[in-house]
């Protein structure tokens, strides 16, 4: 199931950068965004994860943040998450560039370094003074609007929304890191959304071996050498054991 090729180049030398998307999280019982599970109440998240959405209707908006955060508080990383954690040490490098704003991977370890594209659940932003704080608490719970202690305005999730910018530290930061590799592995993602599907053909372009992995074959990625159709709690964990039993 694991392609010959992968495990040879995840050598000692290997400079490794994994993509990931809601796929990861979902043995963790986190909603993908486009499964059958990806709606909330009938909605869609393109329909609320916009600016549109929080400024005609921001109680909405935070009433699906709060359930997703509190959901997810209850979540823990799975088999995925920590095969990761497994594989750093064997490699030259390692980081983990993720769409997922659910903070699992940051759970499974804090030594290996995840690039977050589109923010965090965590993490709220002042709409006036763009003051971040940091937040694990319950909810907000429906029909409350979080509000900035130092100047009083509303408080927004501070993730990227469809239509928004992403942080250009992050996006430089997770472009040069991808035409440095050696590997680069797709995990869970349908590549649906931009910029960050775009990784795939810059690591392809620039040499590196690129595999997906997806229980959806629809979603090989179209830069991949190879492709591994298994659910990734299964596969990642399968591939740190192969990895590991060519070490000496
Ligand atoms: C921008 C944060 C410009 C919020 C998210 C037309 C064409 C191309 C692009 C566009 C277009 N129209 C608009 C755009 C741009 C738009 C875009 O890409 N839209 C898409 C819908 C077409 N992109 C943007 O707007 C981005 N910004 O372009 O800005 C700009 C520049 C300058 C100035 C101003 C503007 C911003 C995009 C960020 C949106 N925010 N999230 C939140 O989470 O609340 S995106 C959201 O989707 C999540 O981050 C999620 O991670 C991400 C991607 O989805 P996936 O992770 O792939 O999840 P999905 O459910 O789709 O797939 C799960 C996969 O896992 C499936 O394939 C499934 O088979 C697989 N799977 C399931 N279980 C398993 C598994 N695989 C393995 N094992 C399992 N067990
Ligand atoms: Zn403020």
């Amino acid at each position: 199931m694991i392609p010959e090729e992968l495990i040879a180049r995840l050598d000692e030398r290997a400079c490794v950068v994994v993509l990931t998307g809601a796929g990861i999280s979902a043995a963790s019982g986190v909603p993908t965004f486009r499964g059958t599970d990806g709606l909330w109440k009938n909605y869609r998240a393109t329909d609320l994860a916009t600016p549109e959405a929080f400024a005609q209707d921001p109680a909405l908006v935070w009433e699906w943040y709060g359930w997703r955060r509190d959901l997810v508080r209850a979540c823990q990383p799975n088999p995925a998450h920590r095969a990761l954690v497994d594989l750093a040490p064997m490699v030259a490098r390692l980081a983990i560039v993720t769409q997922n704003v659910d903070g699992l991977h940051e759970r499974a370890s804090a030594e290996v370094p995840v690039l977050r594209l589109h923010g965090s659940l965590w993490q709220m932003r002042c709409v006036a003074c763009g003051r971040e704080i940091e937040n694990h608490e319950p909810g907000p719970a429906p029909g409350e609007l979080p509000r900035c202690t130092s100047c009083g305005e509303l408080l927004r999730p501070s993730v990227v929304w469809f239509g928004e910018a992403l942080d250009d530290w992050v996006l430089g930061q997770a472009g040069q890191l991808t035409s440095e590799a050696t590997v680069f592995m797709v995990v869970g993602t349908s590549g649906v959304v931009y910029p960050a599907a775009s990784f795939a053909a810059l690591a392809a372009q620039a040499g590196a071996y690129v595999v997906s992995f997806n229980v959806d074959d629809g979603a090989r990625s179209d830069s991949a050498h190879d492709h591994v159709n298994s659910p990734c709690e299964v596969s990642m964990p399968l591939l740190v054991r192969e990895v590991a039993a060519r070490r000496p």
